[in-house]
């Protein structure tokens, strides 16, 4: 099928109001919804083969650690905890180089568009050689971000990290954390660059990741806050915070505050925010966090995978707060297995079903993934998330047929797709008006997993 047909025909589609039938969608040639039209004839349109929804936007990802996920499952003295899943981690990227980076995120990226990720917000921390020291280009990795991501095909929001101690008490970086390194003036340095690269290209958005509270004093984060929304007042700001109760400790015992306190009480907290974890709040935390319209960034695989704990969503989404979802370090490529995760935690701990679901929005997996959808659109900070004009044509094709979505009603295919089994329903994704995987497959994905391979073969020798 042509890419530059302008028009389809979806059975069924999932609208902001709701779904509807015999949708026609336009697109325009740069890849944008111009037009959207419920009980439409089809004349002149490619006719889709099943149910259509907005793709997912992943909010937060470390494309490196796809490399490492299912390798620090075994009882090593110190990898029990989140702290020597970390060391661990630091020893696996010492020696990846940046067109590692690129086969090992462009094999994530086309492996996150088959799990119905449309779009990625790239959290990038890797900025320097294996020896601490920037590369003679310090764009060098964003840019390996961003070849990966245009192989692929899939949106992005990069976002450079800003990193400088080891810790709340300010020690210096140590080992692998030199990799690191970034200061306001090479991170403001990067984002002159990479805004002259993707100025024009809508498939691009640039924001910045403080990287924590641990790795960014707090008199450095409110200064480069500032300066961020003086040169963009709604570019996308990204933090780590309140992930592991040791975390919680060590800021309350340096700051006198628990975390996402210290963090509010530090920058304006305002909706182009996301925080990610957001895990351990108290009471007044979790109605500051709602309050604020930032989007707590909720990554729960990883978070199951890490031993972080349970994020409070029912007091959060009761108190008006907003959620989007994560594959972080990649425990799965799946959004329909963060969004069961998320409710089955809750399901788990509260011993009743059916958290997510209100009297207004009664399917659970509909109202996460729209939940999802509208959180993820304002952390990638781009106009995704609906199929409506004005917005990117980022789609997702279900198959009708697959044995979990036969016969289910409309209102009840995310409750299927999230909560029933079977491989993917996912049979054909768009982004930015272009066809990515046509029957499960995208057209690169042979050459990407043979350089993927390679990467692995020479890194776990
Ligand atoms: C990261 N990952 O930056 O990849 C972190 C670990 C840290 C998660 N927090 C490093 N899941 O937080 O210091
Ligand atoms: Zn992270």
């Amino acid at each position: 099928m042509p890419h530059s047909q302008p028009a389809y025909l979806a059975p069924h589609a999932m609208l902001p109001h709701g779904w509807e039938a015999c949708v026609r969608i336009e697109v325009s040639p740069d890849g944008n919804i111009v037009g959207v039209r419920a009980n439409d004839e089809g004349q002149g349109c490619e006719r889709l083969s099943g149910p259509v929804v907005a793709g997912m936007p992943d909010l937060h990802s470390h494309a490196f650690q796809r490399a490492m996920a299912g390798l620090v499952q075994r009882l090593e003295p110190a990898e029990s905890t989140f702290w020597g899943w970390r060391q661990a981690m630091y020893r696996f990227l010492e020696a990846l180089t940046p067109e590692d980076v690129v086969a090992v995120a462009a094999q994530l990226y086309i492996e996150l568009l088959k799990g119905g990720y449309t779009t990625v917000a790239e959290f990038h921390y890797l900025h320097n050689a294996p020896d601490g020291r920037p590369y003679a280009d310090p764009a060098e990795m964003c840019l390996a971000i961003h070849e990966a991501a245009r192989n692929a095909g899939i949106g992005l929001t990069l976002l450079p990290s800003l990193y400088m101690t080891g810790g709340f008490d300010g020690r210096a970086l140590e080992g692998g954390q030199r990799r690191f390194h970034l200061d306001p003036d090479g991170l403001f340095r990067l984002l002159d660059r990479l805004d002259a690269i993707f100025r024009d290209d809508p498939a691009r958005r640039i924001g910045i990741a403080p990287h924590s509270l641990r790795a960014v004093p707090a008199p450095v984060l409110r200064q480069t806050v500032g300066e961020m929304r003086r040169r963009d007042p709604t570019a996308p700001i990204h933090i780590h915070v309140a992930e592991q109760v040791r975390e919680v400790e060590e800021c309350l015992a340096h700051g006198g505050r628990r975390p996402l306190a210290l963090l509010a009480d530090t920058v304006a907290l305002d909706p182009g925010f996301c925080l990610i974890h957001a895990t351990h709040l108290d009471d007044a935390e979790t109605a500051a966090l709602a309050d604020s319209q930032a989007v707590a960034g909720l990554c729960p695989t990883t978070e199951a995978d890490l031993g972080d704990g349970v994020f409070r969503l029912v007091d959060h989404l009761d108190g008006g707060g907003r959620i989007g979802i994560g594959t972080d370090s990649q425990a799965s490529t799946c959004a329909a297995d963060e969004l069961r995760l998320m409710e089955y935690a809750q399901r788990l701990t509260r011993r009743r079903r059916l958290v997510a679901a209100t009297p207004a929005e009664p399917n659970t997996g509909g109202r996460l993934w729209r939940a999802a959808l509208a959180g993820g659109a304002q952390a990638v900070g781009r106009p995704v998330g609906r199929i409506a004009p004005g917005f990117r044509a980022d789609l997702l094709v279900l198959d009708a047929d697959h044995p979990s979505l036969v016969a289910t009603p409309d209102d009840r295919l995310l409750d299927a797709m999230i909560f029933a089994p079977g491989p993917s329903p996912i049979r054909h994704v768009m982004v930015d008006g272009a066809w990515r995987i046509r029957d499960g497959a995208h057209a690169l994905e042979e050459p990407v997993a043979d350089a993927y391979r390679a990467v692995l073969r020479r890194i776990c020798r």
